[in-house]
């Protein structure tokens, strides 16, 4: 069995999301915006999907990059592949990203699911069948009925929890652009009215502004040690190892959890588990280059009894979530009073991480990552 042909095929389709000036996503009108499949098939037929971000998947970056090393090659032997690419990264001039190392090997996971007629998470592993969702909610925002107030996020988490089963919550605060942030007082009236909302016993976590001072962090932590949060995360800069540590010491009834946007692969989260930078881990497929690195880390920090925590949706975090014993919770997301999460998106024909009304997402047995796509919607609006 050995690796044709490496294409990715643009499309079209409507989303009611966009993105600030710094990137978050929020509500809007519709708009057109386009998505990219990758498609890796082989001589047998086989094939492998994913829905990726164009960017990421760019012809020149698979051309000069992703086709010489792929194909001919076996496509059971994914360290093998991954770690091919890997070495190449250095000496790409920053094009090869973690990101395209992440598409590949996800792709490359679906097609060994497929030609073994059993699902990823299976042959990772396959520790759970099912996981508990924690919900996950958008950047507060300024919109009316929003994510806009304390008393927006508490209303909102009080339907998660009582109306669509969510067992779980974590917010993300007010982050600039949006006026009057950061603000760590801001942020704790949000949590303390969520708190407030949902009661004593439903675990709850915070993603605050990224870049809060060590002064302003310990505060706000503190706070949240008082409010029984479960876990905090990302609150500075996590270049800054020295500022974890600092933090982590000073915080014993908040888990600190990281790092989630850090370069380094597992590397970084290696010394972040040896320095005492954290409670908790996290990875995530597309932090870290692929289900190969993430489950590394997860695999790290089992040997430190450290929990991973994974960030971010989709079937390939998914994969990684049942594969390994020590996780937690799957993060659903991002949500949003004005979002129907639940709606297949056009290239779909079932969302990825359907969540029954307990809270649990079920992991599916079909071959592969278990994305269920629409390929008649991908091939009618081509780019
Ligand atoms: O900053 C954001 O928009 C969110 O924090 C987003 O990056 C989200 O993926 C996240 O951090 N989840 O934990
Ligand atoms: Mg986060």
């Amino acid at each position: 069995m050995k690796i044709e042909s490496v294409d990715a095929k643009i499309f079209h389709h409507k989303t009611n999301q966009s993105r600030d000036s710094d990137g978050h996503a929020h509500p809007g009108p519709a708009i057109d915006a386009t998505s990219a499949l990758l498609v890796i098939s082989c001589d047998d037929g086989t094939t492998g999907n994913l829905i990726a971000r164009p960017g990421d998947v760019e012809d020149s970056l698979l051309d000069q990059f992703v086709r010489p090393l792929l194909l001919g090659q076996d496509p059971m032997r994914p360290e093998a592949i991954w770690n091919s690419l890997y070495k190449w990264q250095r000496g790409s001039a920053g094009k090869l990203t973690d990101r395209v190392l992440c598409a590949v090997d996800l792709t490359l996971w679906d097609l060994i699911g497929k030609a073994c007629g059993q699902p990823v998470w299976k042959l990772l592993g396959g520790y759970r069948d099912k996981i508990v969702a924690y919900g996950s909610t958008m950047c507060g925002d300024d919109l009316k009925g929003g994510l806009a107030t304390p008393e927006d996020y508490a209303q909102f988490a009080e339907w998660m929890v009582k109306e669509r089963g969510y067992r779980a919550i974590k917010l993300h605060g007010w982050m600039p652009p949006i006026p009057g942030a950061p603000d760590v007082r801001k942020d704790h009236l949000a949590c303390a009215a969520v708190r407030e909302a949902v009661g004593p016993d439903v675990p709850l976590m915070l993603d605050p502004n990224h870049w809060y001072s060590r002064a302003d962090s310990l505060w706000l932590c503190q706070r949240l040690e008082e409010l029984n949060f479960h876990w905090i995360e990302e609150m500075m800069e996590e270049a800054s190892l020295s500022s974890y540590q600092w933090l982590t010491s000073r915080t014993p009834r908040i888990n600190i959890l990281g790092p989630e946007s850090m370069t380094g692969k597992h590397w970084t989260r290696a010394e972040w588990a040896a320095n005492g930078a954290c409670d908790m881990l996290r990875t995530g497929v597309w932090d870290v280059g692929g289900i190969s690195p993430a489950l590394k880390t997860a695999k790290l920090a089992e040997c430190f009894h450290m929990s991973c925590e994974i960030h971010g949706t989709g079937a390939g975090n998914m994969a990684v979530a049942a594969a390994i014993p020590n996780t937690t919770y799957y993060e659903r997301g991002l949500l949003h009073p004005f979002i129907n999460y639940e709606e297949p998106r056009a290239h779909q024909n079932r969302i990825d991480d359907e969540m029954d009304s307990e809270g649990f997402v079920h992991f599916r047995n079909e071959p592969g990552l278990g994305q269920d796509l629409n390929l008649d919607y991908i091939e009618n609006n081509l780019d």
